[in-house]
């Protein structure tokens, strides 16, 4: 059931190569273009692996995105059938800005095991380890999912601190929070390594909270599944095109509440390379004729979770 471990390092160097492509165009303010480096050399590579695997949360879905749509076959077709989730640039403005954060991320399940989300909103809620089951619900307040969270923690909402995207659609999460004395840690973009902080008990936020991308939503539930952490997600439609689409994707309920046992089955690997620095991995750093690139590794079933740092030709 688990995932060669033999694969570690050839997605490593996926995530790293995009990581690469992507930063080339390093406060250039093209993001249209960094995101296209990062997808070309993340394909390149992808291609080079022995596997049968398939995209299934991609650059988009089927027509409208030249590579890396869902659905694309990739690697050499010899192999494992692997399905694989990628966002080859998490936070494009932060690239095109030069500012930290940005990655390459994707994440790998033996086939059928990753929810197949479209690429559309997806509410979220997240907690770190060692907590009681299913102590947080999408259904609840914000005031009793803080005061759950307080008394499990043992102390007081004033000692905790959530992550939230910043825009207009949080307003009524962030106004409960500043009532109750929460620290918010704003983020502008990257809600991955924005759910990705509950790990992280000493410099992290105890809680995220709010709606991002659903693609995202799941690549950051591969994550916090290596990381022993909780995660609840749910779709959040706009309109009946994106409900249909969701349809297409095999989503029969689409209301549904998923914990990360839905959204990820079985072994997992996820990797994720910095293009600039940032909170989780350093950026791409160049060298001359080389580049070394920062990848933050994590497997289920070895319970791999490491930091690497390698070193490539250009
Ligand atoms: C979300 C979030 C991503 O873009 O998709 C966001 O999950 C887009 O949200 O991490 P808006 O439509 O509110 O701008 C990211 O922040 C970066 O890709």
């Amino acid at each position: 059931m688990s995932i060669d471990i033999k694969f570690l390092d050839l997605f490593i160097n996926t995530t790293s190569r995009a990581a690469y492509g992507a930063s080339l165009f390093k406060g250039k303010n093209n993001k249209i273009a960094a995101d296209q480096a990062a997808v070309d050399e993340m394909r390149k590579e992808l291609n080079k692996i022995n596997m049968k695997g398939k995209i299934v949360i991609g650059e988009g879905e089927m027509d409208e995105a030249p590579m890396l749509y869902i659905n694309e076959l990739v690697g050499t077709k010899i192999g494992e059938e692997l399905d694989i989730a990628v966002d080859p640039l998490e936070g494009t403005n932060f690239a095109a800005k030069n500012l930290p954060n940005a990655l390459a991320v994707l994440a790998v399940t033996k086939k059928g095991d990753l929810l197949n989300a479209p690429d559309i909103y997806m509410e979220k809620i997240a907690v770190g380890p060692n907590l009681p089951k299913n102590l947080v619900d999408l259904d609840y307040s914000v005031e009793k999912n803080i005061k759950l969270l307080s008394e499990a923690k043992n102390t007081s909402p004033k000692n905790l601190s959530a992550c939230v995207l910043k825009r207009p659609r949080h307003e009524k999460i962030i106004n409960s929070l500043n009532e109750m004395g929460v620290k918010i840690n704003y983020i502008s973009d990257g809600d991955v390594s924005g759910v990705m902080s509950v790990s992280n008990q000493n410099t992290g936020s105890d809680i995220y909270l709010g709606i991002g991308g659903g693609p995202e939503g799941v690549l950051a539930a591969a994550a916090l599944k290596c990381l022993n952490c909780q995660m609840q997600t749910r779709l959040y439609f706009q309109d009946k095109e994106e409900k249909e689409r969701a349809h297409k994707l095999g989503i029969k309920d689409l209301f549904r509440k998923y914990i990360i046992s839905d959204m990820v089955k079985n072994d997992v690997i996820f990797c994720a390379s910095g293009v600039t620095d940032g909170d989780l991995v350093n950026g791409i750093k160049d060298c001359g004729d080389q580049f070394e690139s920062e990848t933050i590794i994590l497997h289920k079933s070895s319970k791999i979770n490491k930091k690497i740092k390698k070193k490539y030709i250009k």
